[in-house]
């Protein structure tokens, strides 16, 4: 079939995608691209980037400032990458990040502040119950301080329900929790309200998707903990829905429900690291491809049609990169995972295009949407670097 380019399409805007098995050239970009059909639908989209591929491939760079209006650094904002030392930051990563999408006029969302995991290796004999809370706080103090002013919204607290933990308030054994006491979490968002007065400051969490007992479970003590903190007038804006999906779930109404009921308490909600695991799609490419495309757009349809759900972003933006590769993730006959909207070789995949359609599904008042979730950052705000 002769590919026609649109008007005004450039070459290197073009990719060729398989659609129904047709080979069809299409224009990803400019007009568009995934961030170009968001605005148009009062909507953030985007993805976690790797500073080391910002700057060391363009190509990479280039998919990223053309389909994404936020991102997150996928581990370079994480305890384990700024603390090298208990006394010395490192912020050369994160700062890469801010820099970058500052430049492409981009929002950040910050990840994370207070999490049990990737924590540094020197945190286990450094960190006990006397100086635990001052440690947890002065990192808040440091890290989101560093940044006030150029953060769209922080996971300040990081998966801290675990129904497994059989804890009435459900909440994990966590290094905080065990250090702290619960109360840990309330201490974490008061500190980031008090280092960022504008950030959206969220609670983040996964395996809460689904209408599985596992996960209405789960979702059900994510909601207690939500009205504890509110109860308790905790600074709290945001509940982050990670969506690490597989291929043949299907979320169903139990989600629909809690981000309504997020709603009504004034919450907003954002799609947080959506992925979709292949592992269990036997077949070739296109069939798996066509499976993980069919969850994107069921579930970006279901959930993008909530005016609360402010956000959409992906857990990296080409199958190139994606922690799904993992040996303990990867596929029984060895290939790589296709969970993304661009894959290895960055040509959009059928995802990307349900994502897009998504995207265009959804019909919400401009009122119903909260006007802070989508506002240009103020001009003149350039990043602050410091030296160490
Ligand atoms: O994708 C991230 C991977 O590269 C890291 O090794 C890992 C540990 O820091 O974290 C992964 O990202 C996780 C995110 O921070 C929180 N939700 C689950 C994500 C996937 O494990």
């Amino acid at each position: 079939m002769a590919a026609i380019l649109p008007a005004g399409c450039h070459k290197h805007a073009v990719g060729t995608a398989l659609r129904g098995g047709a080979p069809t050239l299409v224009e990803m970009t400019g007009p568009r691209s995934l961030r170009a059909h968001a605005a148009a639908h009062h909507l953030l989209v985007g993805c976690a980037v790797a500073p080391e591929h910002l700057d060391g491939e363009p190509q990479y760079a280039k998919t990223v400032a053309d389909q994404a209006s936020i991102v997150v650094p996928e581990n370079s904002m994480k305890w384990a990458a700024l603390r090298p030392t208990p006394d010395r930051f490192d912020f050369r990563g994160a700062d890469d990040v801010v820099v970058f999408a500052l430049t492409h006029d981009q929002k950040i969302r910050g990840h994370n502040l207070c999490w049990h995991e990737a924590l540094p290796a020197w945190f286990e004999a450094a960190v006990n119950r006397d100086n635990a809370s001052r440690v947890l706080t002065e990192h808040i103090r440091i890290v989101a301080g560093r940044y006030a002013g150029k953060i769209h919204s922080w996971d300040v607290v990081n998966e801290a329900v675990d129904p497994k933990s059989g804890r009435p308030d459900g909440l994990r054994q966590s290094p905080w929790l065990e250090l702290i006491g619960p109360e840990y979490i309330e201490l974490a968002f008061r500190a980031a309200r008090e280092a960022d007065p504008a950030a959206l400051l969220t609670y983040n969490d996964y395996a809460i998707e689904l209408d599985t007992p596992e996960q209405i479970e789960k979702r059900g003590q994510v909601m207690m903990l939500v009205r504890r903190l509110r109860a308790r007038g905790v600074p709290i804006n945001a509940v982050g829905v990670q969506s690490h999906l597989s291929a043949g779930e299907t979320p169903g109404a139990g989600l629909q429900h809690f981000v309504r009921e997020l709603r009504a308490i004034g919450l907003q909600v954002f799609i947080t690291e959506m992925d979709v695991n292949d592992r269990s799609v036997t077949g070739d490419v296109a069939d798996r491809d066509a499976a993980v495309a069919h969850i994107y757009r069921d579930y970006l349809t279901m959930m993008l049609a909530e005016p609360n759900v402010t956000a959409a972003l992906t857990w990296g933006i080409t199958d190139r990169y994606t922690w799904l590769n993992l040996p303990k993730y990867a596929r029984a006959d060895g290939k790589p995972q296709r969970p993304l909207p661009f894959d290895a070789d960055y040509n959009p995949t059928p995802a990307f295009f349900a994502e897009r359609d998504a995207i265009d599904s959804r019909r919400v008042a401009t009122s119903a949407v909260p006007s802070d979730s989508y506002a240009p950052f103020r001009p003149g705000a350039g990043p602050r670097i410091e030296e160490e």
